[in-house]
């Protein structure tokens, strides 16, 4: 019988409720051929592939969710090939011409600081961690364009509650990866590597989505494979591609953009029509979707996800915490 552990080296559910299983017949079967591997931690053994490893293209089973907005969707081809991922490029065409080069197995996640279980985990153990929902959420750059994506992942709380975070903790630092030698186009003049963060209640927001995939496969390299972190209230840039480490903090952490034009991008971050970004106003998002000419609509305070976050800022001025 194949026994498979998960991060917590327990037998998940997933081996004993058939309907549990949650990644594509293709990827179990690569599965049974590695009865009986503990994916606790990977003992770093440089060049060996997991092998329950999920490579790009592959399918990814997600249940739906509550979390989904009715929103028409912006076409996969789209969202695939305008991208903000400075690493491979600044032009919105580079990530999907780059990103290639971005090697997504064996990756580890490390996780440091105030927290019970700093430990370093193979990324097949934290997407096999807990079932994928596939949310399709607002997602509002903050050059006033936006985008409809189905995302697939479990919210980000379920793992942080696996690690533990001390009650000093108060923030969460998002690492993105650094690695030259996957990345030859990345330009010089930043603040490598990418750094974002949240404040630990926004991070435990059930909103806030580890995610592992979108459109149903996994995320493509220009997406921020093999995992990044979406908070949909927030402007697109808080959303770290391709993340390496969390480091739990009792100080607000650095983040890429404040360090490159602090009176542009705070911390905070939240989608805010009435709060303009110094050189253009927020009050308006070009939607990109399937037609050829996207329509300009007015943005929504916290992108629309107010009923859910806007208790998390009471009495913030959000102004000056822009
Ligand atoms: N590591 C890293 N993460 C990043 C970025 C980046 O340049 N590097 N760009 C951010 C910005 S500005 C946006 S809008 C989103 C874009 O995500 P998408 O390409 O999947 O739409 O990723 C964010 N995460
Ligand atoms: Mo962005």
């Amino acid at each position: 019988m194949l026994i498979r552990k998960n991060i917590e080296g327990n037998v998940p559910s997933s081996e004993i409720t058939p309907k549990q299983h949650f990644l594509s017949r293709r990827n179990l079967i690569t599965g049974a051929a590695a009865a009986g591997v503990g994916v606790l931690a990977l003992r770093s053994v440089p060049g060996l592939i997991h092998p329950d490893a999920v490579h790009a293209d592959q399918k990814l089973e997600a249940a739906s969710s509550k979390y989904t907005v009715p929103d028409a969707q912006t076409p996969f081809s789209k969202a695939t090939t305008y991208n903000n991922f400075y690493e491979f490029g600044t032009d919105k065409s580079d990530p999907a011409k780059n990103a290639h080069t971005l090697h997504t197995r064996p990756w580890t996640v490390q996780v440091t600081g105030l927290v019970k279980k700093p430990l370093t985990l193979d990324i097949d153990s934290i997407l096999k961690y807990r079932p994928l929902e596939s949310r399709v959420y607002r997602h509002r750059c903050v050059e006033a364009w936006s985008m409809v994506i189905p995302w697939d992942g479990y919210s980000l709380s379920e793992f942080i509650n696996f690690v533990q975070p001390l009650p000093s903790a108060k923030f969460v630092q998002f690492l993105s990866d650094d690695k030259s030698s996957d990345m030859p186009h990345k330009p010089f003049g930043y603040n490598w590597p990418y750094s974002e963060g949240l404040r630990m209640d926004e991070a435990m927001n059930p909103l806030c989505l580890l995610t592992f995939g979108c459109y149903g496969e996994v995320l493509p390299n220009q997406n921020g494979a093999p995992v990044r972190v979406v908070s949909p209230w927030k402007y697109g840039f808080k959303n770290g591609k391709s993340i390496v480490k969390m480091n739990f903090t009792d100080k607000q952490p650095r983040t890429l953009w404040n360090d490159m034009a602090a009176n542009e991008y705070g911390f905070y971050s939240n989608v805010n029509p009435k709060v303009d970004h110094p050189r253009w106003s927020q009050a308006h998002e070009r939607r990109i979707d399937s037609s050829a000419f996207p329509k300009t609509i007015p943005t929504l305070m916290f992108n629309g996800y107010g009923d859910q976050v806007a208790s998390m800022y009471a009495g913030m001025d959000l102004k000056k915490y822009y």
